[in-house]
């Protein structure tokens, strides 16, 4: 059952407390003369003008209604819970939320671009010229509060930098016997399906949608990109339930995508074969298509995960990535939609014994060579790292060697990796490296010399600013499930909302977007819980990493399930994540002079950067390098006493960092304060769970003692 006394997240009614104590009006082309439409219905707005006169125009029509009406909605809500007024526009309100429609319309309107917010005297406006951009103009000033209103006069332009920003959603229909409901799922059940259905009450889908439009998210896939045969069959039999679900999304400008079957031609339609280019399987695609648009007008578009982990996909046939993504491109191009095609393709059944293949490199290998052969409505959505969400990987080199093809970059909020929502852990910091991270180095791109313009940044490639110039977005796994915290662990929520904002703008600031979320999920914080609550989030990604898998090295997680430490978990398994450590050393040889030459992958400077052991970064040593327990690293101690300090100083970190929630856990709602204490004890558990074990592996397989004599086992 779905618990209808869910926690507010960002958005509790006090967080609207200085926009809804004012004087609000909003406007759109299409109000009757000087009425206000902030004061009618949703209903009223429902059938009202924007209803008749756009009844017959494209499909953004019927989104663009929905979110007129919900702006009008939330309008009334705020000053009706905090005592201002919806006013006509001409009546000089505080804040006028303007629609202004570019003239003449486009046939289909291009992404909602951002607003503009004029302040003058005291008085707001911001003006867009897309509902669900004003809808997230709305939600600037709510984030804002009082400095909305009281800051000197401005007129700025705010627009995301990356006009794609998705969640894409792991959730079974039906609960699967060893992943459940949720693949990768850490915050109970699916908020979309219960036990085999689309849930009747999708009440809080809607609210789900409340929450990512006030981040500015606007794209969600519903289903896991491991699509079995019940999940399947949401393309065809249970379109309508699909259809529920966007209608749930939709009052607050969030578009659905779906996760498809490579196979559904066979499995679905009884074709055959799925073989991309028989035209009775491009025909069965278009015609799929074309039902799916008619019950969802304005959905998104399809995710894919090929070849990949046993899905299907088009090497059965012979054919290539970019043969199996443009067949569904041109299926899905009429109605406008995207094709999401993963790059997280590799052989995850590898033997062991084989030092040649390298897991790393399989991304870079089968998708670099199709450059340009993709469809321009084709994204290809690539894992931030190389393997798999390890909570230390450099950069995928895909990113970089794609410059003809839309890329998108996929981050993971939800916490497989990184403790599983039973560990604070805010990954806004790890974020934002990765998008500030630049593949050429200081240099403009592949062909320029380092003063050649301003340096590349990892955002850059994703919003179509870098070589090429074609973005696919940023995109991740949520972390979100029908858990009465949304997220499991009340703190991972601000990993939810820094996606968000990071997504629409990576230059933020990780510890400011930690301040915001602060402000709006406990709005009127006394200063010792922001305080607390920083000391507890802000370095709480290295402290993790401190006390895991050290140096890059990844994957000494507990096979399975991915929590808690086994050294050699995945040593001798098909999976290829292993560490190769001996009596001697530790780490994967990648160099081109004597490993699997996946340093060649990147350009320069990194290629060279990592190949060599003098300037390799300490914290990618082991990824990059087989090094003795000796090697002395760039911080002057060894390897393997880097890993017994490291360890120790991670359990120690979460020591205080319970120390610091016991000192505040009286200044928040008691539900909030019970469920972060039971949490952090956790954490303290598994912290010395993994320092224990992991500084016991390596005193045994090296034998060199720490130098400081603490307990080792
Ligand atoms: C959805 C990792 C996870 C899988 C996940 C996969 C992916 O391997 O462990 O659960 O599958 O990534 O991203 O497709």
């Amino acid at each position: 059952m779905l618990d209808n006394d869910f926690h507010p997240a960002w958005l509790p009614d006090a967080a609207l407390q200085t926009v809804g104590s004012r004087r609000l009006a909003l406007r759109s082309p299409d109000d009757e003369a000087g009425v206000p439409v902030g004061s009618s219905s949703r209903d009223r707005q429902l059938e009202g003008p924007i209803a008749t006169e756009h009844t017959d125009r494209s499909s953004s029509r019927r989104t663009d209604r929905a979110v007129l009406a919900t702006l009008s909605a939330e309008l009334d809500r705020a000053t009706r819970a905090h005592g201002g007024a919806v006013v006509g526009h001409d009546d000089e309100p505080d804040l006028l939320l303007a629609l202004d429609p570019a003239d003449p319309a486009p046939a289909e309107p291009a992404e909602p671009a951002g607003y503009r917010l004029l302040r003058a005297a005291g008085r707001v406006t911001v003006t867009a010229d897309h509902p669900t951009s004003l809808l997230h103009g709305w939600f600037h000033v709510v984030r804002l509060g009082a400095v909305a209103f009281d800051g000197p006069d401005t007129d700025e332009h705010h627009a995301p930098v990356s006009a794609l920003r998705m969640l894409d959603h792991w959730d079974n229909v039906d609960v699967h016997p060893v992943m459940g409901q949720v693949e990768r799922g850490y915050a109970g059940g699916s908020i979309f399906y219960d036990a085999g259905h689309v849930r009747a009450d999708l009440s809080r889908v809607t609210t789900y949608a409340r929450l990512l439009a006030a981040v500015g998210i606007d794209r969600v896939a519903i289903n896991n990109v491991n699509v079995a045969a019940r999940e399947a069959r949401l393309l065809t039999d249970d379109l309508p339930e699909v259809a529920r679900i966007a209608a749930a999304l939709r009052p607050y400008g969030v578009r659905t995508h779906l996760s498809v079957s490579f196979a559904s031609p066979v499995t679905l339609g009884g074709l055959p074969t799925s073989d991309p280019l028989d035209p009775a399987v491009r025909t069965w695609w278009r015609d799929a298509a074309d039902v799916v648009w008619r019950a969802v007008p304005d959905f998104g578009g399809f995710v894919v995960k090929a070849d990949s982990e046993g899905q299907p996909g088009p090497f059965a046939h012979g054919r290539d990535h970019a043969d199996g993504a443009n067949m569904l491109a041109e299926a899905v191009a009429p109605h406008g939609g995207l094709v999401h095609w993963r790059a997280f393709v590799y052989n995850h059944t590898q033997d062991w014994r084989d030092r040649t293949t390298d897991r790393a490199r399989a991304a870079h290998d089968h998708f670099a060579p199709l450059d340009g052969r993709f469809a321009g409505n084709v994204v290809v959505q690539v894992k931030h790292g190389p393997v798999d969400f390890q909570v230390r990987e450099p950069v995928s080199p895909v990113l970089a060697a794609m410059p003809r093809t839309r890329v998108a970059l996929e981050l993971q909020v939800t916490q497989e990796y990184t403790g599983q929502q039973r560990h604070a852990v805010y990954l806004g910091p790890a974020w934002s490296e990765i998008l500030r991270w630049q593949p050429w180095g200081d240099a403009a791109g592949p062909d320029d010399a380092p003063d050649g313009g301003a340096p590349v940044t990892v955002a850059d490639l994703a919003s179509g600013r870098g070589p090429g110039g074609q973005g696919g977005g940023i995109a991740a796994v949520s972390n979100v499930g029908d858990d009465r915290f949304w997220t499991g662990h009340p703190l991972a929520q601000a990993n939810l909302y820094a996606f968000g904002r990071l997504a629409w703008d990576p230059a933020l600031d990780p510890p400011a977007v930690l301040d915001e979320w602060i402000d709006l999920t406990f709005p009127g914080a006394p200063a010792e819980l922001r305080a607390a609550v920083h000391a507890i989030l802000d370095e709480s990604w290295h402290t993790y990493e401190l006390y895991t898998a050290p140096l890059g090295i990844g994957f000494m997680v507990r096979p399975g399930h991915h929590y808690g430490p086994d050294v050699d978990g995945y040593e001798y398994t098909p999976w290829g994540t292993y560490h190769f450590a001996d009596r001697d050393g530790i780490g994967v040889d990648r160099t081109r002079a004597t490993g699997t030459g996946y340093t060649g992958q990147y350009p320069a400077p990194w290629r060279e950067v990592y190949e060599s052991l003098d300037s390799c970064p300490d914290e990618l040593l082991l990824f990059f390098h087989h090094v003795p327990y000796t090697h002395v690293l760039h911080s002057g101690k060894t390897v393997v006493q880097h890993v017994y300090d490291t360890h120790f100083e991670g359990v120690e970190r979460v020591e205080r960092m319970v120390e610091r929630w016991e000192d505040v856990a009286g200044l928040v709602p008691d539900d909030v304060a019970r469920r972060v204490s039971d949490r952090l004890t956790e954490q303290r558990r598994s912290a010395v769970e993994w320092r224990d074990q992991v500084t016991t592996y390596f005193w045994r397989k090296s034998g060199i003692p720490d130098e400081q004599g603490r307990t080792i086992y």
